[in-house]
């Protein structure tokens, strides 16, 4: 009998207990989502994987802040979809993350997937900020709150078109491209900016993003005596181009577009690396004051070296999480205003954005493969 009141009140015991948890519930942090849109499948996974990577350190770090908004301490989430580098899938999943209640999306790497999936964000008043997709009509579709922290291909690409004619001094430049908007776009800006400079382009080729066998292009190519061939297309296409041109004895010096100064071109390219070129957007991450401390944690926190758009998107996170503390709220209405007027300082150097949402200050940076490394040569502006 005793032992049975001793249970009776045991058990009530318990239940007041669940019912205190259950209404101090008002008083749990709250959950900030934050998105991501990024291939983490397919033949770019790695490069998804490192966008990724970047945006769930700056949320591992703002957690262990204990950041608070509007008095209440706040918890981010990583809420990543795979958009598998494919516009249809893309624009599935952007409305999955708006379903999801995000407040900001770091997207894209691919500029095919981010043109028709920017607009779902715009509708939903939900801030974008592209740490890699470089297509200047991402920015150019009179959107709301799309962001981007990264030179564009009109001014990286431009950039490389004149270095070739006044400082390479090409004389008879080849270019070819992906057929991707990427490629595509960064090509014509390339020869728009060649054409500018007084050089010459004498061949004008193309591929698609899922060839690996060039051999038409490359003929082409050698028939027009080119001296440099710039290419528009992605790290491991643009390898296994390099190993084709090496295989036929060409002395045409490679220069690439953004995309390509990474581990995976050294790795695929192997001997056939040697002496590339390619221009990549921003300056040297390890150059910049934060730049050396960033890949230490990087790697400490993934065991990998970054590959290339994990700074840019860790510095895209931070700017959202930035712009809420400035504005003391997680509401996309009342945070993104703020976004448009940020002076930030960032791991990719000093962020602040022109009227359509583009870096006021962008950079580009030549890279040269010696010693199987990819070197800066130089860094320039926009023209
Ligand atoms: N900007 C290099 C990544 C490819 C793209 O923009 O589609």
């Amino acid at each position: 009998m005793f032992d049975a009141a001793r249970k009776k009140c045991f058990t009530a015991g318990l239940a007041a207990v669940a019912f205190l948890l259950a209404s101090s519930q008002p008083f749990a942090q709250q959950v900030v989502k934050i998105g991501v849109s990024a291939p983490l499948s397919g033949a770019a996974a790695a490069n998804g994987k490192d966008i990724e990577n970047g945006v769930r350190l700056a949320v591992e770090e703002a957690n262990a802040q204990h950041t608070k908004l509007g008095g209440q301490e706040v918890r981010f989430e990583l809420d990543s979809v795979d958009d598998q580098g494919d516009p249809r899938i893309g624009v599935q999943v952007a409305q999955k993350l708006v379903d999801d209640g995000v407040v900001a999306v770091v997207g894209y790497y691919n500029s095919g997937v981010a043109l028709p999936s920017s607009p779902i964000f715009a509708k939903a008043g939900i801030p974008l900020i592209d740490p890699a997709a470089t297509n200047p009509a991402i920015t150019r579709q009179g959107l709301k709150n799309v962001f981007r922290i990264i030179a564009t291909d009109a001014q990286n690409s431009g950039n490389a078109g004149g270095y070739a004619v006044t400082v390479t001094k090409a004389q008879r430049i080849a270019v070819m491209d992906d057929r991707t908007a990427f490629g595509q776009g960064a090509a014509d800006e390339f020869k728009k900016a060649v054409i500018a400079a007084g050089g010459h382009i004498v061949a004008s080729e193309y591929t698609n993003d899922k060839a690996v066998e060039f051999n038409a292009q490359l003929t082409n190519i050698k028939a027009a005596n080119a001296d440099l061939l710039y290419f528009a297309g992605l790290d491991n296409q643009a390898a296994l181009l390099t190993r084709r041109m090496k295989q036929l004895g060409m002395r045409t010096q490679f220069v690439g577009s953004g995309g390509i100064a990474d581990s995976i071109f050294i790795s695929v390219a192997g001997s056939a690396a040697e002496g590339a070129m390619a221009w990549e957007y921003g300056r040297p991450v390890e150059s910049l004051p934060q730049g050396k401390a960033f890949a230490e944690k990087f790697k400490k926190r993934f065991g990998a070296d970054t590959l290339t758009y994990a700074p840019f998107a860790y510095d895209c996170a931070w700017l959202a999480i930035t712009a809420m503390k400035q504005a003391n709220s997680s509401k996309p209405e009342v945070f993104a205003p703020a976004l448009r007027t940020i002076q930030y300082d960032g791991i990719t150097g000093k962020i602040e954005f022109d009227s359509y949402g583009d870096l006021k200050h962008p950079t580009s940076t030549l890279y040269q493969v010696k010693g199987s490394k990819w070197l800066p040569v130089t860094t320039i502006g926009a023209r």
